[in-house]
Order: structure tokens, then sequence, then C-alpha cells
């Protein structure tokens, strides 16, 4: 099919800025901060949703705020095909992760309107409600209730730091309705395809525009709680001290050396938040909770590490007579994308005379759980440096206009398939 298609791309540039205002942080874009049902999480939605009608696409919006914006095909009872991300961004993130991916899919669509193609399956582009675990601990919320792993329960027992749950702040943000209803099985995308910059540095290193995924890593989420004594920092002599701070530092430091220590390169372990209980500067701290991120390509493997870095918190706590709890908030499988959707991508790279590689996602995304309900693909485009979740995060008009040409013809060819 030979697809003559202009990617507007003073729009998709002009549209991603318009996004990034639409921020919590003090700072001017590009530094970004819009975490899940916040105000300004709220904005983008209403802006997102402005730009969805005018391209005259059918919008509707789940129980947890995933927002399907159709453009339908001449047989539209037929199985979508499926495209989208998320616009969620962590505290002081880049403009870039996830909104590529949502403007990207819209303007792939308008270009191929444009064209005056038309799908045979209805395209529909997809923004879920939340990829980042920032609020609630755990990513990809829209996506697993979309494939089924979350239901109301779990949802009432995930909380954000002020002790609200994920289902109390869902209605109050104005998504109502069954957790059941937005469960969408798998018959409802013939094919899903993903656009997200590459949040390393492998595309631009080896100078190549575009990145065929080819599976995703398992990523897996604990939270730790340490408990000591605590007490007057002045009154209480070293030895009898039981420390919960000190403790979890050495905690915190074997994770680093048992990830070091992994046969797998693949294997990453991050410790990103720390709350230290009662962080008064001459009180010895009594309790101590932190988190644990841990992936690897290999799930054996990742598991293989959970397990080494659970027995290594116990013992380190009992030889400092400390106590440790342990909870696992979740432990993902990896995902492998679809050879069908592999070798369409790479058509469409070669009719758009891109080069290409193919390569696995070192991040997790909404497409790991929409593998488990479609086959599933995912485009990378470089970002500068590889940096991501971060304020100098950025990716060129060039390369953003190129993928997302990859990805129209992408999408047009499997919406005829
Ligand atoms: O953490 C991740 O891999 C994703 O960017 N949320
Ligand atoms: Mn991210
Ligand atoms: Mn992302």
């Amino acid at each position: 099919m030979n697809l003559k298609l202009k990617i507007e791309t003073e729009r998709i540039v002009r549209e991603l800025n318009e996004l990034a205002k639409l921020s919590a942080c003090p700072d001017p874009p590009p530094a970004v901060t819009r975490v899940v049902f916040t105000e300004q999480d709220l904005q983008a939605r209403k802006y997102l949703l402005s730009l969805y009608e005018a391209a005259g696409l059918q919008v509707r919006v789940d129980a947890v705020g995933n927002t399907f914006s159709r453009w339908p095909g001449t047989e539209p009872h037929l199985p979508a095909v499926g495209t989208g991300s998320h616009t969620d961004a962590i505290p002081f993130a880049g403009m870039y992760d996830g909104t590529v991916g949502v403007l990207g899919g819209l303007e792939a669509i308008r270009s191929l309107q444009a064209a005056k193609f038309q799908p045979k399956r209805s395209i529909e582009l997809v923004m879920f409600t939340s990829e980042e675990p920032t609020r609630f601990g755990i990513g990809c919320t829209g996506s697993r209730v979309m494939a089924g792993g979350l239901d109301e329960a779990r949802l009432q027992s995930l909380t954000d730091s002020e002790g609200d749950s994920y289902d109390a702040v869902r209605r109050r943000a104005g998504f109502s309705g069954s957790i059941d209803s937005a469960v969408i099985g798998s018959n409802y995308f013939h094919a899903w395809v993903e656009l997200h910059i590459e949040q390393g540095p492998e595309l631009e290193t080896d100078g190549l525009p575009i990145g065929i995924v080819t599976a995703i890593a398992a990523p897996a989420t604990m939270s730790v709680e340490v408990s000591g004594e605590g007490g007057h920092a002045g009154a209480v002599l070293m030895p009898r001290r039981k420390d919960a701070l000190c403790a979890a530092a050495e905690m915190v430091v074997k994770i680093e050396q048992l990830a070091n220590e992994c046969v797998s390169d693949d294997l990453v372990a991050t410790v990103g938040q720390l709350d230290v209980h009662p962080a008064a500067v001459n009180s010895i701290p009594s309790r101590v909770r932190f988190s644990i991120d841990l992936r690897d390509i290999d799930g054996s493997t990742r598991d293989d590490v959970k397990g080494q870095i659970e027995s290594a918190i116990q013992q380190i706590a009992s030889r400092r007579g400390v106590l440790a709890s342990i909870i696992t908030l979740n432990s993902d499988p990896p995902a492998s994308a679809s050879e069908m959707i592999i070798d369409v991508a790479k058509a469409a790279c070669e009719a758009s005379g891109l080069k290409y590689q193919t390569m696995i996602s070192r991040a997790y995304h909404d497409s790991l759980f929409i593998a488990q309900i479609a086959p599933m693909g995912m485009l990378f485009i470089p970002c500068r440096g590889g940096v991501s979740h971060r304020p100098d995060e950025f990716s060129s008009p060039e390369l953003i206009s190129q993928g997302i040409e990859v990805l129209a013809r992408t999408l047009a060819n499997l919406s005829i398939s």
C-alpha cells in the first residue's frame, strides 16, 4: 500500500508544548509533574478531549478514566487496531514520556485521514489513566484494569500518601462505574501498537531513528518497612541502639550489591523512595519505609534476585535487632511482542525509508499488560542521551515525526488485515 503521508510536525510540537504546560512543577516546561487524578491530570484530559473531538473521533471514558477515541472503520464490528500511551508524569519528569504515544497516535490517525485512507478495522487511540506508580505505588493501573488484572477490592486497598484509596480518588475525580465494566477481554483489539521514546541510549548510539520492540522487561515493586526502637540521640549509647535507618541503609547497599553480582546484565534494582520517622535531628529513627523497583527481561532471574533480597533484608534485620516487613506490590511477567506486528512495523520502516533495529524495552509500559489480551507491538524513537524521567528529556521534531509516520503506516496495514 503506497500511502503518501504528511505528518504535521509543527502541530504535534505545539500540542506537546501545550500539554507540557499542564504541570504541577514550579519550574516552567519542559519540567513536568502530572500525577494521576490531580488537577493537572484533569486539565490535561480536558485538553486532549478537545483534540480528539476536533479530529472527529468517537470518544468514551471508562470507570477508571482510560479514554478511548475511535476512528470507525468500514467494518466497525471487527476487533479494532489500538494505539496510545499515557500522559501522567512522575515528579520533575520530562515532557515526552508517554505523551509522544498519545499525541503521536492522534497525529498518525489525522495523517491517515488527510491521506484519504479508509481503515477496514476501526483504529482506536487509548490514553491510559495512569502508567506511573507515583501516587498509588504500582504503575499501569489503567491497562491492568483493562486486562482484568486489578479488581475493585485491590483498588480500594491501594492508597496514596494521604491514605486515600485509588477507588475513592477516582470517584472524586469523576470516574465511576464498576471495575468489571472496564475489563475489555481478548477480542477487543485485533492488534496493539504503542509509540514511545526509548528512555535509553541505544538508538542514539547506533544512529538509528526507529526501534522495534521484541520484548518488555518484567517489573516487580516491593515496599519495605523497618521498625527499630528509636530514642534520644544523646542518651542512647551506641551498643544499645536499634536504629531503623542504619539497618535500612545496610539493606539498600546490599540490594545494590546483589544486583551488581547478578549474572544477568538486564537485572536492575532501584531504591527510589525512602521515608524516615520521626525525621528529627536529635531522635534515633524508629521506622523507615523504602521502595524497591526490580526488573529483568527474564522473570525467573528477577524472581531469584527478589528471593535473595528478601532473605538478606531479614538477616540484616535480625542481626541488628529490628523488624522488617516486605510487601510485594506487583511482580509481573515480561511480555513478548507479536512477530506479525514486528514484520508489519519493519515493512512500515522500509516504506518510509527509515533504518531500524529490534530491541528490548527496559522500561515497562501499558503495552506490557495489553500484551495479555492482544497481539502487541511497540515502536521506539531515540531520546537525547537516552535521558528520561528528567526535565532534560528530549526528542527532536524530526525524530518524533518519523516515529509517527512509521506508526501510521503500521496502523494502516494492520487495519486492512
Ligand atoms: O518505570 C517505568 O519503566 C515506566 O517509565 N513507568
Ligand atoms: Mn515513565
Ligand atoms: Mn512511559
